[in-house]
């Protein structure tokens, strides 16, 4: 069933999150796009607008030219860094205080989900804020204080963007990389296995803002609704989850969790802004 803005939440919908035990919201780019991230299908800008998001988010990419990548990481750090988290972040995190066991899983490699008080996110792609070695795979310190405590200045979030060299490690002299899955790379093991875990066990999987294009991630949903699952998709565009998700909320994800929540839960909404 899809379901927009102009369409009233439907009963069966509101009673199935009223009786849910354990939810499981599994989120792509879409879910911060509404505080101003970028997602993998937006092009790429300035010194990057050459590339597609998947061909610098690989070794190789880093290997060929360090500098180059190493910048647009942290180009898109400091963009998170002076973000907030948007009505979807704090929905989710809502959620958790509203239904017994909810479990968020994200493609996401920002800390939205953290700032807005969800606890115990599974990264399954990593993250920005835990680089390492890439010859030892030493962790290595991350942060400045403030998105510029890098003092240079660097105003630049339009995307122009500019090549950094990546820090040394400090046992190894190796560069460091971002803390992120990159592609032809293994998910981390433990971490997957949860999220399947999760998946197969849960009443309720939302899928939040992602376009289910990307693999293995990509069968968590799919191992929630073999197993039983009801799937409700937020996402204002299509995806091949659409005739797997009993509810469609062709919506962005901010407006559709608010109204997902006052319609469910009509006292929910105090701290949403
Ligand atoms: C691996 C971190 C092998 C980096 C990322 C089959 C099986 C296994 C692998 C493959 C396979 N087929 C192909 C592969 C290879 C590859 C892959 O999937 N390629 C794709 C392009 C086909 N997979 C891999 O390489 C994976 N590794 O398989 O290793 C292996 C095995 C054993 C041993 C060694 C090696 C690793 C994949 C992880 C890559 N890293 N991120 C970084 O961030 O820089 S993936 C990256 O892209 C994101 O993390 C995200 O997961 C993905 C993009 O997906 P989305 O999050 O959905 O974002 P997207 O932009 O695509 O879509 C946004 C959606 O939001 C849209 O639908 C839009 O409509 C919607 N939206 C927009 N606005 C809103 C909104 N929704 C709601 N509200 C809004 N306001
Ligand atoms: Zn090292």
């Amino acid at each position: 069933m899809i379901i927009d803005d102009s369409s009233d939440i439907p009963k069966d919908l509101i009673t199935l999150l009223q009786c849910s035990r354990r939810v499981v919201v599994f989120t792509g780019a879409g879910v911060s796009a509404e505080s101003g991230i970028p997602t993998f299908r937006d092009p790429l800008t300035g010194l990057w607008k050459n590339f597609s998001a998947e061909m610098l988010a690989t070794p190789a990419a880093f290997r060929r030219d360090p500098a180059e990548v190493w910048g647009w990481y942290e180009w898109r750090r400091k963009l998170v860094m002076r973000a907030q988290p948007n009505t979807a972040h704090l929905a989710i995190a809502q959620l958790a205080r509203l239904i017994p066991e909810v479990s968020v899983i994200t493609q996401n490699v920002d800390d939205l989900h953290e700032r807005a008080g969800s606890e115990a996110v599974v990264h399954l792609h990593g993250s920005f804020f835990s680089p390492r070695c890439f010859a030892c795979s030493r962790p290595h310190p991350v942060l400045s204080p403030d998105p510029d405590g890098d003092g240079d200045g660097d105003g630049d979030v339009a995307g122009a963007g500019k090549r950094i060299e990546p820090p040394r490690c400090s046992r190894c002299n190796g560069r460091i990389r971002p803390g992120v899955v990159w592609f032809g790379e293994r998910l981390d093991r433990a971490l997957f296995s949860q999220a399947k875990k999760a998946a197969r066990e849960c009443d309720v999987l939302f899928s939040i803002g992602a376009s289910v294009e990307v693999q293995p991630a990509a069968i968590i949903p799919i191992e929630a609704e073999r197993r039983g699952a009801q799937i409700v998709q937020i996402n204002p565009s299509a995806t091949a989850l659409d005739i797997r998700s009993r509810f469609n909320l062709r919506m962005p994800a901010g407006p559709a969790l608010e109204k997902l929540l006052r319609a469910a839960w009509p006292d929910s909404l105090r701290n949403l802004s």
